[in-house]
């Protein structure tokens, strides 16, 4: 796991925020459910060739958003060069980022530990950006009962899953309440940039 810790400057982050405030005008955010009929606590949309859903029927990749039945909104170039500059700094060199999932905490939301293993292939990194209030993440190994420790995510932070780590357990306990400005309702947004197959 890389911990690349304000990797954004506040303008680079006031952009990312411009550019994903546009996604959900053309893929609206949703709560979804898990296939066990509880509700995610926060919401969650994409962008890209592929979007990350939740529902009855289990997780998977799909090309048409649930709501619309219309293709993602396309991803931002900036966030696919940012993503294939990361992938490239760890000796990942054919980088494809398909899929931008977007999650937004509001000062409650919380996230389950999982483990992302829905992509088809499950060898390439996956790159999470943080924005707005801080979060506690927390991260253990490749069996869900492996110890788990707590990380502090502040706004510009990025977290890369990759080699080793790639399917590390993982979750956020928590949203650590106005201790940003960054979003004006408050909350968090998180990106996670995929190659999906
Ligand atoms: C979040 N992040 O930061 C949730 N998944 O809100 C994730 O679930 C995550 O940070 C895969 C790789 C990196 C992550
Ligand atoms: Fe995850």
């Amino acid at each position: 796991m890389l911990h690349l810790k304000q990797y954004l400057n506040t303008s680079q982050q006031k952009r990312f925020l411009e550019l994903a405030r546009q996604i959900p005008l053309i893929s609206p955010l949703f709560q979804p459910v898990m296939p066990n009929g509880k509700q995610f606590n926060c919401q969650m949309t994409s962008c890209g060739d592929f979007g990350w859903i939740s529902d009855r029927n289990g997780y998977r990749y799909d090309r048409l958003h649930p709501f619309t039945h219309r293709p993602f909104a396309p991803m931002p170039k900036e966030f696919r060069d940012l993503a294939i500059k990361i992938a490239n700094s760890i000796g990942e060199f054919d980088y494809k980022p398909q899929s931008c999932l977007i999650n937004y905490y509001p000062i409650s939301g919380r996230l389950g530990i999982h483990q992302d293993n829905t992509e088809k292939n499950l060898l390439p990194a996956i790159i999470s950006i943080s924005l707005g209030d801080d979060a506690i993440f927390a991260i253990g190994g490749n069996k869900y009962s492996d110890r788990i420790h707590e990380i502090l995510l502040k706004s510009g932070d990025i977290i890369v899953l990759h080699g080793n780590s790639r399917l590390f357990f993982h979750g956020i306990k928590r949203i650590v309440p106005f201790t940003s400005n960054l979003l004006k309702n408050g909350g968090r947004l998180n990106f996670t940039i995929r190659q999906v197959i």
